[in-house]
């Protein structure tokens, strides 16, 4: 027992020694505002120099004077990086401490606990549990739901779509919803299983959704970039892109949202294999993009709706992204997330930014939903879930019942009226 007291002393002795502290550092989440060109210089380099994984803006490339930074930094370039701050002079905030600690929580395998069922949507799920639900859930509704396979990923995962069809009726139009183009992004595709549930559960009990399954199928594709997803939970929570090799560079890894063919690769995207908003070799260089354009130029005809779900910052975006120019049907899109922003607003108190991507973040070209719009899909969004910064990407599990429920009523309120919109615009092509 002395022994094994003076053991336990002696390691801690040790840990306390070679870290100066009591307790040990943790990764961190620092929050960081630029004051003159000089500060913005600096942090450009360490963001890029160092080991620390840029959460707001995506790429160095976007830091600007007075606008916050969200950094993340692991606990062994903590020092250092707090060390060139200071000498800058820059004030930093930490926004998490304990991200080792969040990140735990969010990977804990809770299948043991009794409630986990009933509890099984409000938990982040590995990529294999996402494929053994996806089976169950189409071996449960035989009738109803359809696991589509679109293609596989650089890593030969299978792409999976589900088709939700409800109802029976002849020439139904239909709405595509993505999620986890961005690996990180986990509230993304628990969005995809929360809506599917949602739908499934509430056909004929709530009349919103029943009207928009009676006249829509849904196309839902939980985990676009599988290779990715993946890898955030065996090696990096913090990857963002697909994991392909590059022919050029060591550098690993496409951003898939930078790679259809939408002004591809112009301002706003990097041809630098390790950058994080990499464009990728050529439009479409993607197993994973190329699977979902495919699959969406043979549907063309019947998808009106495009969705496409990102997380964080708690945004309603439409096209276009990848210009400044305004979309042909800009006032209906802008109608339409107003309105959705409205709806959120008023049910869960929380405020959504909307409006053009270019014009409500930044010029981002080869995204999906431009690609989608230039496609002829004239309803065409993307979100960005919660929240707004203070957790990030390590959104805890219980926030994910209001993320996913405030997403849902706007794609409720939006599909209701692309229903509407296309409905009148057909009966009064009839008419004329
Ligand atoms: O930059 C992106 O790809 C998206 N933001 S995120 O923080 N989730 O990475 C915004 C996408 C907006 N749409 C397009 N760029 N087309
Ligand atoms: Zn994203």
């Amino acid at each position: 027992m002395k022994t094994l007291l003076i053991l336990f002393v002696l390691i801690h002795l040790d840990k306390l020694l070679r870290t100066g502290r009591c307790t040990e550092t943790q990764d961190q989440i620092l929050s960081i505002t630029p004051k003159t060109q000089e500060q913005v210089h600096i942090l450009k380099n360490i963001s890029s120099q160092y080991e620390t994984s840029l959460w707001q803006p995506v790429s160095s490339h976007y830091i600007k004077e007075e606008t916050e930074v969200h950094l993340f930094v692991p606990a062994n370039s903590s020092d250092t990086v707090k060390d060139l701050l200071q000498k800058g002079a820059i004030i930093h905030e930490v926004l998490l401490s304990n991200a080792n600690e969040l990140i735990e929580m969010q990977t804990r395998n809770d299948s043991t606990d009794p409630r986990s069922s009933s509890t099984f949507y409000e938990r982040y799920h590995s990529l294999e549990d996402i494929f053994y639900w996806i089976n169950r859930t189409q071996q449960d509704n035989p009738t109803t739901v359809r696991a589509i396979l679109l293609g596989s990923s650089y890593e030969k995962r299978p792409l999976y779509a589900l088709k939700l069809s409800l109802n029976n009726s002849l020439n139904k139009k239909a709405m595509w919803i993505d999620c986890g183009i961005h690996a990180r992004e986990w509230i993304s595709p628990a969005f995809c299983l929360w809506f599917v549930q949602y739908a499934l559960a509430f056909y004929k009990i709530n009349q919103d959704i029943t009207d928009i399954l009676d006249n829509m199928d849904v196309y839902i594709l939980p985990v676009m970039n599988p290779d990715g997803y993946e890898y955030t939970w065996t090696t990096n929570r913090m990857w963002r892109k697909n994991r392909s090799v590059s022919r050029s560079s060591n550098c690993i890894g496409v951003d898939l949202n930078r790679n259809f063919d939408a002004n591809w690769c112009t301002e706003g995207a990097s041809d630098e294999p390790c950058s994080e908003i990499y464009c990728g070799a050529y439009p479409e260089s993607e197993a994973e993009s190329r699977a979902v354009a495919d699959f969406l130029r043979s549907h063309k005809d019947s998808v009106q709706l495009y969705l496409s779900i990102h997380s964080y910052s708690q945004m309603l975006l439409f096209p276009y992204s990848c210009t400044l120019e305004e979309a042909e049907n800009h006032k209906d899109l802008l109608e339409m997330v107003q309105e959705a922003a409205q709806v959120i607003r008023r049910h869960y108190r929380n405020t959504y930014k909307y409006g053009s991507g270019a014009k409500t973040i930044y010029l981002a070209p080869g995204g999906s939903d431009d690609w989608a719009y230039k496609l002829g899909i004239k309803y065409s969004f993307t979100f960005e879930l919660q929240d707004r910064g203070r957790y990030g990407f390590l959104l805890p599990p219980s926030h994910i019942s209001k993320a996913c429920n405030e997403a849902l009523i706007a794609v409720k309120t939006i599909a209701l009226k692309v229903i509407k919109k296309t409905q009148t615009s057909k009966s009064s092509v009839q008419t004329d």
